[in-house]
């Protein structure tokens, strides 16, 4: 009996606000990319998602060289995970209007990783590059809770794949 209300405590202690634990399910990672003109359908926005926890190995801007990383990509405006084993997911929490596309997924579709290397270009429908970041940036997920990267403006012909701004923001 004494047992039970112990056992009762632990669990009323766990669930009135405690820190939760890293690792624990339900952190979403929230992917935003603005550019300086509006989204355009057609192009293909897309970011290389590396989990393998080295800092010095981070995706490059060539999307070419992705193969084996989790790449959350907007196609016709529709955002979809794709798994470093070929297969793909939908994103069902995501945005896409004006000049911002966003998308949310769970950590634990990640692998439960504890930092991202992010990489972040834009193509055209032909798979041409038309912006890319200039390095990829890291996210320390037990640490940061939002990381942004700025790109320069007027460096892409087509504003809608010109990127400005891509932001990282972790959630609990
Ligand atoms: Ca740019």
């Amino acid at each position: 009996m004494v047992f039970l209300v112990l056992l009762g405590l632990l669990f009323a202690g766990c669930a009135f606000g405690e820190q939760p634990q890293w690792g624990e399910a339900g952190k979403t990672v929230t992917f935003r990319i603005t550019c300086k003109g509006n989204l355009d359908p057609n192009l293909v926005y897309r970011v290389a998602i590396d989990t393998d926890g080295n800092a010095l190995t981070g995706p490059s801007g060539d999307p070419g060289e992705w193969t084996g990383l989790y790449v959350l990509e907007w196609r016709n405006g529709t955002p979809w995970l794709l798994h470093p084993d070929g297969t793909r997911t939908y994103v069902s929490a995501g945005n896409f209007s004006g000049q911002t596309a966003e998308a949310t997924v769970n950590l634990e579709d990640l692998g439960n990783p504890g930092q991202l290397e992010v990489m972040v270009a834009v193509e055209d429908g032909g798979g041409n590059i038309i912006d890319a970041l200039r390095t990829f940036f890291t996210v320390r997920l037990k640490y940061q809770r939002f990381v942004e990267r700025s790109d320069e403006e007027g460096d892409a012909k087509d504003p809608s794949g010109d990127l400005l701004r891509v932001s990282v923001e972790v959630s609990f």
